[in-house]
């Protein structure tokens, strides 16, 4: 018999989950059937090829330590799934490019490698083992992070510098914060704080901050004229703030221990919608009317053109969109 199997991982980031496999000749592989055919292969310290498919005598995988190598791979496994099945579920879109085809991991990139990366050239999906090879940068909002600059790069294109690389960025911080929201993990709960289970900088802090980009020492938390000009990473920062304060409003808050924070540019107070409607908004926005050359007043023009769309001209959430952007600066 050879077919679709229900396994279990014990992940390093996200504690035991299930895992769709596949058994094949040579015992359980770790290819997802259900979802494409997303497979995780193994570079072995190589920064090169495809590496080397997963495969296990059992369908247990991995045992919760960066140690055992199949960890890395749990992770990056159950971050493509539910990737999958965010965009499946919450966008109706099928697959990172929508045409049902699952994309390929490939983890234990180089040595002590502190990034991660989305390819379009190979579809595939490249993790390092990060500081002293034991903080894998497989955590979950990190894995959606990634895959969904396919998705950007197979709708709106968005060129990757300037203010359209900025947006860029902010579009695969919303969804990656967003996938860790819809997975629902006890273990790794969703946030508007990027990269919490990672410590890419060894200080136990975030990456990027949503609520107040600033947070980080050097995103943006408003446009400015000279915004084009700042790396892609911290103008980001412009549109990570617009979607805080239209999911959540401004104001202090407090969530899953972390504490939210966001002030506007010119005091005004804004009145957020909900972080599922903003979704809609930022995906209908990102995949209708945003194109390659599209900056900061056009992202605005195709979020109002988006929230009326979904919800009417007259709406409360066209409202929403419009006082967001002006609590960035963007007029
Ligand atoms: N982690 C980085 C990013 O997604 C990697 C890169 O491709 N620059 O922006
Ligand atoms: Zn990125």
């Amino acid at each position: 018999y050879q077919g679709i199997e229900n396994g279990v991982g014990n992940s390093e980031y996200a504690g035991k989950v299930d895992l769709t496999t596949k058994k094949g000749a040579n015992g359980y592989e770790l290819t997802d059937d259900t979802r494409g055919g997303h497979s995780t292969f193994d570079l072995g310290g190589s920064e090169s090829g495809d590496g080397k498919l997963f495969t296990n005598s059992t369908d247990t995988w991995g045992d919760g330590k960066p140690s055992n190598p199949q960890t890395a791979a749990v992770d990056a496994a159950y971050g493509a799934q539910e990737t999958w099945d965010y965009y499946k579920n919450v966008h109706g879109r099928s697959g990172i490019k929508g045409d049902g085809k699952g994309a390929t991991s490939r983890v234990h990139y180089g040595q002590s490698y502190v990034n991660a990366f989305w390819d379009d050239s190979c579809f595939c999906m490249t993790y390092g083992d990060g500081q002293g090879n034991n903080k894998p940068l497989t955590a979950l909002d990190v894995a959606g992070h990634e895959m969904s600059h396919g998705v950007t790069s197979a709708t709106a294109g968005l060129e990757y510098s300037g203010e359209s690389g900025g947006l860029n960025e902010a579009t695969s911080d919303i969804f990656g914060a967003s996938v860790a929201f819809y997975a629902k993990n006890p273990e790794e709960p969703g946030s508007y704080f990027i990269g919490k289970k990672i410590d890419i900088n060894g200080d136990g802090k975030p990456l990027r901050y949503m609520d107040k980009p600033s947070k980080d020492g050097q995103s943006l938390d408003n446009w400015s004229a000279d915004a084009g000009n700042v790396d892609v990473h911290y103008s980001s920062g412009i549109a990570n703030h617009f979607f805080y304060l239209l999911s959540e409003g401004s104001g202090a808050k407090d969530a899953n221990g972390d504490h939210y924070d966001s002030p506007t540019a010119d005091g005004s107070k804004v009145t957020g919608i909900g972080r599922d409607k903003a979704e809609k908004i930022w995906f209908k926005a990102l995949t209708a009317y945003m194109t390659s050359t599209t900056d900061y007043k056009a992202a605005r023009e195709a979020t109002v053109k988006a929230a009326t769309d979904l919800y009417g001209a007259d709406s409360a959430e066209v409202k929403g969109v419009e006082s967001a952007w002006a609590g960035v600066n963007v007029k």
